[in-house]
């Protein structure tokens, strides 16, 4: 296996590229990949301030590696879920990363800074743990940017992840998903621009990166994920690139080109519909948003052995 750029030695082959590269050629072309997908889809403008969303996984740590070096002003926001020793381990982590390259990590932990954490709010509000987990993610990382003047939050989703969603949404015709399902999600009345610099990039291309640049990283998955779908739809998604590599990139780049468009109407009407919580002002189609409903209801909730 040769790289194909320099024909030296190659550490890894991307079968969906036809391609191998040896280290260096493969770090470069995670930087081109990654700085395709931000000029291609307009995700920044000059002087733009960044806040990754880390979480102290591989795509997390990996994207503010790759922003930063490619000369982006670019912060970390931790928020710790607190989910037992995975949340402790994945904190390391991130601060690890920090403190090792020199770059500013805010910290917001769900149990101190909210109340609640995501095992509490799943028991109390009967959502699945990934559906509480997801909100207070979004919400806190949006509130969080906007209030401390970031212009845009950048997510590690990656090619396997955005396919992923991509095909759940289309099993149940999520129409105003499909409209918002995009690798730049432009700024409207109370929310920052959200960008996912990754979408050109797999699952192992980013462990493959954190682990040439020496980037120590969770690798344990989070305790919490068994029965979320989207697990499903990768290995779904896996076996018809394994038969016929390049149809995962076919299937998400050929919607974002071709198909989004057409939804996005239906995504900027629900939109339009929006006005600012009673409780926090986030933009909420009801008079308070769901993430203050979920805080309420979890961190009101009686601890176990109080009721
Ligand atoms: S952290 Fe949260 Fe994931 Fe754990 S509870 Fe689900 S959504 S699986 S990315
Ligand atoms: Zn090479
Ligand atoms: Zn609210």
């Amino acid at each position: 296996m040769k790289c194909r750029v320099c024909r030296g030695p190659a550490v890894l082959d991307i079968r969906r590229h036809n391609a191998a590269f040896c280290r260096d050629h493969f770090l470069a072309h995670c930087r081109e990949q990654v700085h395709r997908a931000v000029h291609e889809h307009k995700m920044f403008d000059e002087g733009d301030r960044i806040v990754v969303a880390v979480s102290g996984g591989k795509d997390s740590l990996a994207l503010w590696d790759l922003l930063a070096d490619l000369e982006h002003d670019v912060d970390g926001l931790y928020l710790g879920l607190g989910i037992d020793e995975y949340s402790d381990e994945s904190l390391r982590h991130a601060r690890g990363y920090a403190r090792a390259h020199g770059r500013k990590l805010h910290e917001i932990d769900l149990a101190a800074d909210m109340g609640f954490t995501v095992p509490a709010a799943a028991a109390t509000t009967h959502r699945s743990p990934c559906g509480a987990c997801g909100l207070s993610k979004r919400h806190i990382f949006n509130s969080f940017a906007r209030d401390h003047g970031y212009d845009v939050v950048a997510t590690g989703h990656n090619l396997d992840d955005e396919a992923a969603v991509l095909l759940g949404n289309v099993l149940r015709w999520e129409t105003g998903y499909l409209g918002r399902q995009h690798p730049v999600l432009p700024a409207t009345p109370g929310f920052v621009r959200k960008v996912k610099p990754l979408v050109r990039l797999g699952e192992r291309e980013m462990a493959a990166y954190c682990v040439l640049r020496g980037i120590e990283y969770q690798v344990e998955e989070c305790p919490m994920a068994e029965g979320n779908r989207h697990l499903g739809y990768k290995d779904a998604l896996n076996a018809l690139e394994d038969r016929s590599p390049g149809s995962k990139a076919a299937f998400l780049f050929g919607f974002i080109e071709r198909v989004q468009p057409q939804f996005a109407s239906v995504a900027e009407g629900e939109r339009d519909a929006l006005n600012p919580c009673g409780k926090c002002g986030s933009p909420t189609s009801g008079e308070i948003c769901a993430f203050c409903r979920l805080q309420e209801r979890a961190a009101n909730a009686p601890s176990p052995g109080e009721e």
